[in-house]
């Protein structure tokens, strides 16, 4: 009989002793106390077993623990209400999956990254220079001293007024920035930002990009230039692109050339983008002028080499024929959607 008491102060101490630190273990202490098949109820059939005079006694003692039961059960509650609905959301099956916007690479980015790909292959590694420039990089290294007529081709942007220190107009720049640090080979391919002072339209912004190669060494020849020319327009743009070299006029190059490769959207038939003539013009290109070299103290009787230039902007569009420059830059999400999961 005394057993009977003493499974009901058992059961009592393991309700105030429970340690209930989550919603599962708060379940499964209702389960085991309050129940349909609880613990209690066993305890309460145990009743008859009790002697007559001790009867009341026993079931106001279970009564009791019930209660504390109950009101342990209440109090945590409490505490995991929160954390019951959290979770009860986790799991809802039913819900329609939240779809998640990964966004997409800038299209200039795309096509950089492609160029650099391609020039890496064949030994180029990256190289950077600074947007902000001072006047003996941008011009005069690069054999444009001051008055010199090319320089009003590239309209300027000089930092508070300053005739030193300017936005660089183009990534020539880099080349000086590399030769005057490094000994030859040099074999650097530099993507960045430029700025002219241009009015903006479909064809022209003042904010582009454009992505300079160099190459110097021994014996380095315009059938080198040449050749690194074709390898990357027909990997660019198909094994079946030619290049065609026309005769050009830059400072800092001798012999000069603009790069034009046969038009790949219409395979020379002729069409719109190359204005009917089987050719788009890509970019600038030239033997480095011996005089850069001196300027950056290396020996142009034993080295020589070759620089190409071209322009991001217009890579991109021709690539994916778009036909306003002014979409890069505005961040419309139609645009920039077009070009996920490429
Ligand atoms: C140059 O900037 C030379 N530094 C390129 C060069 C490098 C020649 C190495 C020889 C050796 P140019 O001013 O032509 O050249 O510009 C090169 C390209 O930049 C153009 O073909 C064009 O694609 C792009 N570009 C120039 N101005 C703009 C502009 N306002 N908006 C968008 N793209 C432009």
């Amino acid at each position: 009989m005394q057993d009977v008491f003493d499974k009901v102060a058992e059961v009592r101490k393991q309700i105030e002793e429970a340690a209930i630190g989550s919603s599962v273990e708060l379940e499964a202490f209702r389960v085991r106390f309050l129940g349909s098949k609880n613990i209690l109820k066993d305890l309460f059939s145990a009743i008859k077993e009790v002697p007559n005079e001790r009867k009341k006694e026993f079931g106001q003692l279970i009564n009791e623990v019930k209660s504390l039961a109950e009101s342990v059960f209440q109090e945590k509650s409490v505490l995991f209400a929160d954390t019951n609905k959290q979770s009860a959301r986790q799991i809802d099956l039913s819900l329609p999956a939240v779809t998640r916007n990964q966004g997409a690479m800038h299209p200039i980015t795309l096509v950089r990254e492609e160029i650099v790909h391609i020039l890496e292959r064949i030994g180029y590694v990256v190289a950077e220079g600074p947007e902000i420039e001072d006047d003996w990089h941008n011009f005069t290294a690069l054999a444009m001293p001051d008055n010199h007529p090319a320089r009003d081709m590239q309209d300027t942007f000089y930092i508070q007024t300053n005739p030193d220190i300017l936005l660089r107009t183009h990534t020539s720049n880099v080349q000086i920035r590399v030769m005057e640090k490094q000994e030859p080979p040099i074999r650097i391919i530099a993507p960045g930002r430029t700025y002219r002072n241009e009015t903006i339209s479909a064809r022209a912004h003042c904010i582009f990009h454009q992505v300079e190669l160099l190459y110097i060494d021994e014996h380095v020849s315009f059938a080198d230039l040449k050749q690194t020319l074709l390898y990357l327009a027909q990997e660019l743009f198909g094994s079946q692109t030619k290049i065609r070299l026309r005769p050009s006029y830059f400072p800092f190059t001798e012999p000069s050339a603009e790069l034009d490769v046969s038009c790949f959207i219409c395979n020379q038939q002729g069409c719109n983008i190359c204005k009917h003539t089987g050719w788009v013009e890509i970019g600038g290109a030239g033997m480095v002028d011996p005089a850069v070299l001196e300027a950056c103290s290396i020996d142009p009787d034993k080295y020589s080499g070759f620089a190409f230039g071209m322009g991001l902007e217009r890579m991109a569009m021709l690539k994916w024929q778009i036909n306003d420059i002014r979409l890069f830059s505005e961040n419309d999400l139609r645009f920039l959607q077009q070009f996920e999961g490429r």
